[in-house]
């Protein structure tokens, strides 16, 4: 058993394993001049052997205990047939949402659209060290919605308005949604994914009756599933407060992912019977070393005695400088 899945299911507070959520990504050259080169982003997804160079650009240069395999969230709703398109400062553009016609996908269908994952999937666990796990991903319904269904305004709010005209779809759409999540994960898992994090990355924009409905409900099912086919699973419910506790205690996850703008302390005291991970915010890898490392074990001292996985309460920011990322996984590493 790895260092990760140690923690993350057994609970081992003896030592604590790091990764970075977007650790594959733009701070890496290496990682930009592939991009550069593969302008469709959907395309480099579902490029199985591309994708799985991606995987690994990290773990070539630093201790790592786990990978991510390279995808996106939006894959799905690609899978589902809505076109998605990422313009170059702007992010995701989806085409309008044909309602009927996602509801109507054959399981078939969508699996096929999305076999490069699992291929990928397949040729990165060969390639991986034993030692390392290797983490698959989705996005929770909600936050997939808030793409397909253009929940969100330009300030990260929910749009009120495309929020009341989607209403009489909304629970159809979870429920579809939570369905073709559960064969995405159980592929990823057969293909050979150690675990499963779900990004709820827009929760934050639901309240009270909302967030039990959009939220903890369909997270549920996600997490009792993976259990279910035996895969650990982390959610991220981004952006939720003191609802983290709710959610933990309904939702039971086996780990549990904190945004930046979460107390770790109150978390620490609140979070019971899951093993936390992150919370440290992106933007203070762009500080001197100084702040960095002191930020860093304010992190490790807080969570010494709990299983805690070292990782950030966000994806790692575009203009941050690699030799920080492995100075940070150094000190983690070498924490006593
Ligand atoms: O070069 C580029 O323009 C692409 C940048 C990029 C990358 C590297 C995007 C566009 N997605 C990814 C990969 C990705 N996305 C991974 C790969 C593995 C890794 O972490 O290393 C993962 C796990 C994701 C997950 C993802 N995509 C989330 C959930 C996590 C989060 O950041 O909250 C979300 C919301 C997305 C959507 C998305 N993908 C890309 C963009 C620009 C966005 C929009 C983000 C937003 O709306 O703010």
């Amino acid at each position: 058993m790895n260092r990760f899945i140690k923690c993350l299911i057994k609970k081992e507070s003896s030592f604590k394993p790091v990764w970075f959520m977007r650790q594959a990504g733009r701070y890496l050259p290496e990682f930009n001049k592939i991009r550069s080169q593969n302008k469709n982003f959907i395309k480099l997804c579902l490029n199985s052997e591309l994708s799985s160079e991606i995987t690994l650009q990290p773990i070539k240069r630093f201790d790592l205990d786990a990978a991510i395999i390279f995808s996106d969230i939006l894959i799905i709703p690609h899978a589902l047939g809505q076109e998605v398109n990422f313009v170059k400062g702007e992010g995701p553009i989806l085409e309008k949402l044909n309602v009927k016609n996602v509801l109507n996908i054959k399981d078939q269908e969508f699996l096929k659209k999305l076999r490069p994952v699992y291929d990928a999937i397949a040729i990165t666990r060969k390639k991986l060290r034993k030692d390392k796990a290797l983490i698959s991903f989705v996005g929770a319904p909600w936050t997939l919605l808030a793409y397909m269904l253009n929940l969100k305004t330009n300030e990260n709010k929910l749009n009120l308005e495309s929020f009341k005209k989607s209403q009489n779809n909304i629970e159809e759409l979870i429920n579809k949604l939570i369905h073709v999540i559960n064969l995405h994960i159980r592929s990823q898992k057969e293909a050979g994914a150690d675990a499963v994090q779900i990004f709820d990355s827009w929760a934050g924009l639901l309240k009270n009756d909302n967030l039990k409905k959009f939220c903890y409900m369909p997270n549920s099912k996600i997490v009792n599933y993976s259990r279910h086919i035996n895969l650990p699973s982390i959610c991220f419910p981004k952006g939720i407060g003191i609802n983290y506790k709710n959610f933990i205690d309904i939702v039971l996850p086996d780990g549990i992912s904190i945004d930046y703008d979460l107390d770790p302390i109150w978390a620490k005291n609140n979070l019971k019977n899951v093993c936390i991970q992150g919370g440290m915010s992106p933007k203070i890898l762009l500080r001197n070393e100084d702040d960095v490392m002191k930020e860093v074990e304010k992190y490790l001292d807080i969570f010494k005695n709990n299983a805690y996985i070292f990782n950030l309460g966000h994806g790692i920011l575009p203009n941050t400088d690699p030799d920080m990322i492995k100075k940070v996984v150094e000190k983690v590493i070498n924490y006593k």
